[in-house]
């Protein structure tokens, strides 16, 4: 018997647990923890799983075809070669592109955060990119775009990382690291042992709510109200780093009242710059002209941070407020009071919270998906980011901060798409600095563009996992589309009930059985230093392949050969890895990976300012005020919710939101019997009272109604819950379900949920705040 331990890290989820494989004669048949990673030596539920999931006999192990029209519930699977498929694939998209153009093919990729697709992301890319099409369905939209993109109209950055080892007081907001990022979990826990305060907002009390210094339980979808509420504290006490707003924001620049955009030099003489900024001095009395980026004499805190001025422009007379008082006001407008009314957080809490963001800093925060998918959430992610901006804690010590990471070049071929692509973009005209930006379309515009051919038709979809049906709204109009397309080719580990409406699966072999390469493991800069490649630590499982193989061979039918360096993937890895000097060769020699030696920079704004547009930190942004959208983020009413429908309020009192548990990522997992053991059936967390008034027992199964659709869960009692809220699961996924005209007790989270509502800027979709009721269901279901 051969017995061998390997040393990498689990790829299912974004956490990258450093882990440590036993293989037995071939197979894989243990993996746990590596105490000596420096993600903390832990390991979820779901990693121990993965000898299930590599062994699983539910894999596909060749490419198969439909061999029975689209709709039949049996497609008549049947095994074909690659080379087949490859070349099926290969031909359709370029008799698609020829026709139709590249656009008409789109593609869909899985998470990176909850899969192990990272392996082979800058290749797909590169394809995509390629190949030329500019529509690539992603996860961003209701995924991390608000918490990596949206902040860059604040900070002209992502959102960073929080320097644990020193943060005073972290917030964590709508994010859950307990179930979806265990080596955050493990490092807030270090933290809190040396005293850090934490404090939680979230409508559950779970993971950390309960060692948190204070859970405020958030009405679902009022974050922003929340953050408007707390920063109309601390302004009006002078709890904010006033140095800071005043110099490295755009805080005290003028904003003219006739036209809501910023005072600029140009507007006050003949031949000034237009990119010359204008605030108002208060001891001297009279205007001054700031460059770009930050003021670097000691006159910035003369600068006025309120008050209304009058002043003489080329083209008349003209009032103006300092950026900052605009937001003052704003926040004025949310006393504790009435911010406890929309939001259900009590206002003395409120006020607490306030004084602890003041006295115990530096603050950290993370804000992930709890708070990016409402139809608000990009002026949510807004709000947040001004009561950040107010601590000056951004990329200080102990505050968000940005690690040193290794340096790897960028292959992800934006270079390579032809120029008139990007223009393309489905659904950039409406969010023309939302997510389609980068080339990422939501399936609301995917299916528009299959279904009705607007605003011109998309012909063939190639998908890299994801489960469109089940993590996205609206499913019954992602059916008809799906089988409308002249070809889909979908790549999984399985067969899955999305990828029954394909026409050819390719097998995909697991992240066990593939090399893959992390840049960096995010949760302090040690981590982030560490460069490792994951070694297969058993042969790909039938004729199952990585990702990263199934594009170089498709990029080889397609005539990309060049691009993708002859069909030599360790050649585009070499290539890759060139900035970080370190050589393919050292990192499969070294699987715990090579530790560079890097180390943080800490406000690293002082010499290149921040990359917004005035160079600053963005209390007000034109940027979102020149495309019709509110410079400043007042409070928005989630779009399905009463409060925006009262007609709603008989039929569907009660809010409904979804989380992750622990055992499974998303739509998938359901078939690893150690994981389902755990959990069989779908559940709705409801608090007891409001499930006994409607007759209901805890393990019962209801229906959840919304205005969209039905489906059923089991009840599960929680009393932590406000009254009229309630949280289920998604991505249970029913083969049945696909078929047209399905009786509605689907187990489907996603039919509950239209597509009709999503945020203005990123198209973010209500997967967290949807009015609904909840009844027994039928003792027959
Ligand atoms: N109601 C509700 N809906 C949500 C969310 C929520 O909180 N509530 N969360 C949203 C979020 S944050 C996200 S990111 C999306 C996720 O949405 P998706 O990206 O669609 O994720 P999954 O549903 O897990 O589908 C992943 C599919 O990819 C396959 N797969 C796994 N690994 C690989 C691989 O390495 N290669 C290939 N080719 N395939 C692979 C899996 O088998 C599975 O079929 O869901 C969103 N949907
Ligand atoms: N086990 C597991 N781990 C995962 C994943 C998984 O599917 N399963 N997916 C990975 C991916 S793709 C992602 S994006 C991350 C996401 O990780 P998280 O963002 O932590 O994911 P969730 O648990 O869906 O949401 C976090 C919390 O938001 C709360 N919440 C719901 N609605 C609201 C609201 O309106 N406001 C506020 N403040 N909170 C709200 C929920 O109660 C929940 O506790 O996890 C990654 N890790
Ligand atoms: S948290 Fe679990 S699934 Fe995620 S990387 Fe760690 S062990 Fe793997
Ligand atoms: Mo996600």
């Amino acid at each position: 018997m051969t017995l061998q331990r390997i040393r990498g890290y689990c790829a299912l989820c974004i956490s990258h647990c450093g882990c440590i494989s036993t293989v037995e004669n071939g197979v894989l048949t243990k993996v746990e923890p590596d105490p000596d990673h420096p993600t903390g030596g832990n390991f979820c539920i779901k990693g121990k799983a993965a000898p299930e999931l590599v062994n699983s006999p539910d894999r596909l192990l060749t490419p198969v075809k439909r061999t029975r029209p689209k709709g039949d519930p049996d497609p008549g699977w049947q095994a074909i070669s690659w080379d087949e498929a490859l070349s099926f694939t290969a031909s359709r998209m370029k008799e698609a592109a020829k026709q139709f153009g590249p656009e008409a093919v789109a593609f869909s990729v899985t998470t990176s955060s909850g899969t192990a697709i990272s392996d082979a992301m800058p290749w797909i890319y590169r394809l995509i990119n390629g190949f030329g099409s500019p529509n690539a369905v992603s996860t961003a939209h209701v995924c991390n775009w608000h918490k990596d993109f949206a902040t860059a109209f604040t900070f002209g950055a992502d959102s960073g990382m929080p320097d644990f080892k020193r943060t005073g007081c972290l917030v964590l907001w709508g994010f859950n690291p307990t179930n979806c990022w265990l080596a955050q979990a493990s490092a807030i826990a270090e933290a809190k042992k040396r005293g850090m305060k934490l404090i939680v907002i979230d409508p559950r009390q779970v993971g950390l709510a309960h060692k948190a210094d204070q859970w405020l339980r958030v009405r679902q979808g009022t974050d922003g109200a929340l953050a408007l509420g707390i920063a109309g504290v601390m302004i009006e006490r002078g709890w904010y780093d006033r140095d800071f707003i005043s110099t490295w924001s755009n805080g005290p620049f003028l904003i003219r009242d006739d036209n809501g955009r910023h005072l600029v030099e140009s507007d006050l003489k003949e031949g000034g710059r237009a990119d010359n900024y204008v605030a108002w001095d208060g001891s001297a009395g009279r205007p001054v002209v700031c460059g770009r980026g930050p003021q670097h004499d000691a006159s910035s805190h003369q600068l006025s941070l309120a008050g209304t001025f009058e002043l003489d422009t080329l083209h008349g007379r003209t009032t103006c407020r300092p950026a900052f008082e605009l937001y003052a006001s704003l926040c004025r407008a949310y006393s504790p009071e009435r911010t406890q009314q929309i939001t259900g957080v009590p206002a003395e809490q409120i006020r607490l919270v306030a004084e602890m963001l003041y006295a115990h800093g530096p603050v950290a925060y993370y804000a992930w998906s709890g708070v990016g998918q409402s139809t608000n959430a990009t002026q949510t992610s807004r709000a947040m980011c001004l009561l950040y901006a107010l601590t000056g804690a951004i990329d200080a010590p102990g505050g968000n901060v940005y690690f040193a990471r290794p340096k790897l070049s960028n292959v992800f071929g934006r270079n390579l798409i032809p120029v008139a692509q990007p223009a393309k973009t489905l659904g950039l005209m409406e969010r023309p600095l939302g997510p389609a930006k980068s080339g990422w379309i939501t399936t609301r515009e995917l299916y528009r563009a299959i279904l009705e051919e607007q605003p011109y038709p998309v012909k063939g979809l190639v998908a890299f996992g994801s489960s469109l049906l089940h993590s996205r709204p609206s499913p019954e109009e992602g059916v008809r589309a799906l089988r409308k397309l002249d070809f889909y080719v979908h790549c999984d580990l399985f067969l899955t009930p999305m990828a029954a409406e394909a026409d050819v699966v390719l097998p995909v072999s697991s992240a066990w059985e593939r090399e893959g390469i992390a840049d960096g493991f995010r949760v302090n800069q040690e981590a982030d230093a560490l460069l490792q490649l994951r070694t297969a630590v058993v042969p790909a499982r039938g004729e199952s392949r990585s990702d990263t193989w199934i594009v170089f061979e498709l990029a080889q039918r397609l005539g990309l050969k060049d691009q993708f360096f002859d069909g030599n993937i360790d050649a585009g890895i070499e290539s890759m890895l060139e900035p970080s000097r370190v050589t393919l060769e050292t990192l499969r020699a070294h699987p715990e990976g090579i530790a560079l030696p890097l180390s943080t920079e800490y406000r690293k704004y002082t010499q290149h300012g921040f990359a917004t547009p005035t160079g600053r930190v963005e209390i007000y942004s034109q940027a979102l005020h020149d495309i019709g959208q509110s410079a400043l983020p007042d409070y928005v009413a989630p779009a399905a919710s009463v409060e925006q429908h009262p007609e709603w309020q008989r039929h569907f009192p009660l809010r409904l939101t979804s989380a992750k548990w622990t055992y499974f990522c998303h739509s998938q997992f359901r078939n690893l019997p150690s994981l389902r053991d755990k959990m069989p059936d779908p559940l709705i967390e409801v608090h007891p009272d409001t499930a006994r008034t409607r007759d209901i027992d805890e393990h019962d199964w209801v229906v959840i109604r919304t205005p969209q659709g039905a489906i059923r869960a089991r009840a599960r009692f929680n009393r932590t819950l406000e009254k009229d809220v309630v949280c289920a699961q998604y991505g249970w996924a029913d083969q049945t379900d696909n078929a047209a005209g399905a009786d509605g007790m689907s187990r489907n989270f996603s039919k509950l949920i239209s597509n009709a509502f999503y945020d203005p800027i990123s198209g973010s979709f209500p997967l967290r705040a949807y009015a609904c009721q909840l009844e027994r269901a039928a003792p027959s279901v």
